[in-house]
């Protein structure tokens, strides 16, 4: 069946565009080339690999266009480590803004008279698209991660992570849940959707906040999360500001997290236990932080790579540690419940901090 959704997914394209645009607008050409740090790609990088990914999924794949440049090395994620990317010979911030400008101009001429025929599962449900709007919106949390490592203080100042709701406790009766995505554009490492069956458990309705972190610290029990300083500030985008107590606490490592939990008695929840509560309880979930999980990233039963083995399949295994939620720089279409985010279990640049589960 072919549906004619166009309008809808240009639009999509194009308001993931004016939230990258609006990010990097303050940034001077130094700002943008320069390698803030060596866990984070240069933003120029960033910036031209959006709109390589997307020359390559939509002009290349589904428009069947010949290459725009010779960008598919500088700009493959896997052929240079991110600390080596500053001096590779990288499009310049004009360059790259007009290479972005010229795939799109292209992309919505080739969207206008595109079938979406469903029998093509690169194609149905607008998948193709999807996948190039949530890669946009994804590097745009990256590069959010990067300038919260670069030391110059950034204007507008980034919103912090909302407030949580109250304290409490969600309980789970235990039993089977349902676990996995149905959104036309998950992930293949969301699918297929199954059931699991869970032990009753018990999931606080909140975060943990930066009140009860630093309560933690002060007893000796764990470390300061990354960009606090011992004297009660911490630094957000280079401005140094009193920490708020009842904001959920973020840039904590997944060991740290991890320790954290233990030491008041608690556990992390598996991803299981996180989706199922997430689904049950919406309202207790979002806006805030990324939530470490105990879960290892591994394929569902069934899992099959999809369109590319690139995306999540090569990651999985014992070294990453699964992300659930979605933070402040999350856009709310990639922070669905059925998400997996994954990162490596010592890195502190994420948005990332925890909730606490405990066994009924
Ligand atoms: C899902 C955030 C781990 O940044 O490595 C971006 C997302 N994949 N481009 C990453 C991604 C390809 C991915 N994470
Ligand atoms: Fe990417």
């Amino acid at each position: 069946m072919a549906v004619a959704a166009r309008p809808d997914l240009a639009l999509e394209l194009e308001r993931a565009r004016a939230r990258t645009l609006e990010l990097l607008a303050p940034l001077s050409d130094d700002d943008l080339t320069r390698q803030h740090s060596p866990l984070q790609s240069p933003l120029v990088w960033d910036l031209a690999h959006v709109g390589h990914f997307e020359e390559l999924w939509l002009l290349r794949r589904v428009g069947g266009r010949a290459p725009l440049g010779d960008h598919d090395d500088l700009y493959d994620a896997f052929r240079h480590a991110r600390s080596e990317r500053g001096a590779l010979p990288l499009l310049g911030p004009a360059q790259a803004f007009r290479y972005l400008a010229d795939v799109r101009a292209a992309v919505l001429e080739l969207l206008d008279g595109l079938e979406l025929d469903d029998a093509d599962p690169l194609l149905a449900g607008g998948f193709a698209i999807g996948l190039v709007v949530q890669h946009e919106l994804q590097h745009r949390e990256t590069m959010l991660q990067t300038l919260q490592l670069r030391e110059a203080p950034l204007s507008p100042l980034p919103p912090a992570p909302a407030a949580p709701p109250p304290a409490g406790e969600l309980r789970f009766a235990g039993g089977a849940a349902a676990i996995g995505g149905e959104h036309p554009w998950a992930y293949d490492n969301e699918r297929p959707p199954h059931e699991v069956e869970l032990a009753p458990f018990a999931l606080d309705a909140r975060p943990v906040t930066n009140a009860e972190w630093a309560e933690l610290v002060e007893a000796g029990g764990v470390e300061r999360p990354l960009f606090w300083r011992p004297d009660g500030t911490r630094v957000r985008f280079g401005h140094v500001e009193p920490i708020p107590p009842d904001e959920p606490v973020q840039h904590v490592s997944w060991h740290q997290a991890d320790t954290f939990a233990r030491r008041v008695g608690a556990r992390l929840p598996t991803e299981h236990e996180w989706e199922a509560a997430a689904r049950l309880a919406p309202e207790a979930f979002g806006g805030g932080v990324w939530e470490w999980t105990s879960s290892h990233f591994r394929g569902y039963p069934g899992f099959r790579a999809f369109p590319y083995r690139e995306y999540s399949e090569v990651f999985f295994g014992d070294g990453y540690r699964v992300l659930r939620g979605g933070s402040w720089a999350t856009d709310p279409l990639v922070a669905r419940t059925s998400f997996r985010n994954w990162d490596l279990p010592q890195r502190r640049q994420i948005f990332a901090g925890l909730r606490l589960a405990r066994d009924l």
